[in-house]
């Protein structure tokens, strides 16, 4: 995959909200550099999730992951920069808690094989598929934003 700028989709998990981490979730996120484009909180629905997790549809732990999904509101968002989909995949961390490197998200803060406070999308052909699951092309912005200038090169701006 070519080096660009790229969007991907990140959920804070029911988890997140309620252990207090959606702050410090998005602060990692922030601090990367990630421009944020979308962002708002939603309860999933069971529409949604048979769609999102369609892939796990056949998996002994599929109705506790949707039950758990449902269990309280979650925080979608849209994030943006260099390689985002693979730089963001990083900072959240492997799927298991316990085996998540120190540093990632997940590493720092769950344990849980499952509970592990974030989403984020694996690909870019998934990730325009779930940035339209939960926005509407007018909840998508697009705006400079003033670090842009220092976050990156003249040859990563592509105007060199
Ligand atoms: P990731 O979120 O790391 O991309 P996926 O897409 O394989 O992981 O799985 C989606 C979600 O399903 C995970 N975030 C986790 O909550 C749940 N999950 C995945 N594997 C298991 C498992 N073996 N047991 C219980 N829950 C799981």
């Amino acid at each position: 995959m070519p080096d660009k700028i790229e969007r991907t989709l990140v959920i804070i998990k029911p988890d997140g909200l309620q252990r207090n981490l959606l702050g410090e979730v998005i602060s990692r996120f922030e601090k990367k550099g990630l421009k944020i484009t979308a962002l708002k909180m939603m309860q999933l629905s069971d529409v949604l999730l048979d769609e999102h997790y369609a892939h796990h549809k056949d998996k002994p732990f599929f109705n506790d992951l949707k039950g758990f999904m449902k269990s309280a509101p979650c925080v979608a968002a849209v994030l943006e920069g260099y390689n985002a989909i693979s730089a963001v995949r990083l900072l959240v961390g492997p799927t298991k808690g316990y085996e998540a490197d120190a540093g990632s998200i997940r590493g720092d803060l769950c344990i849980s094989g499952s509970s592990n406070i974030v989403h984020a999308s694996d690909s870019p052909e998934n990730t325009e598929k779930e940035v339209f699951r939960f926005f509407n092309n007018d909840e998508l912005f697009k705006y400079k934003k003033i670090d842009y200038d220092y976050l990156y090169s003249e040859k990563e701006k592509g105007t060199e």
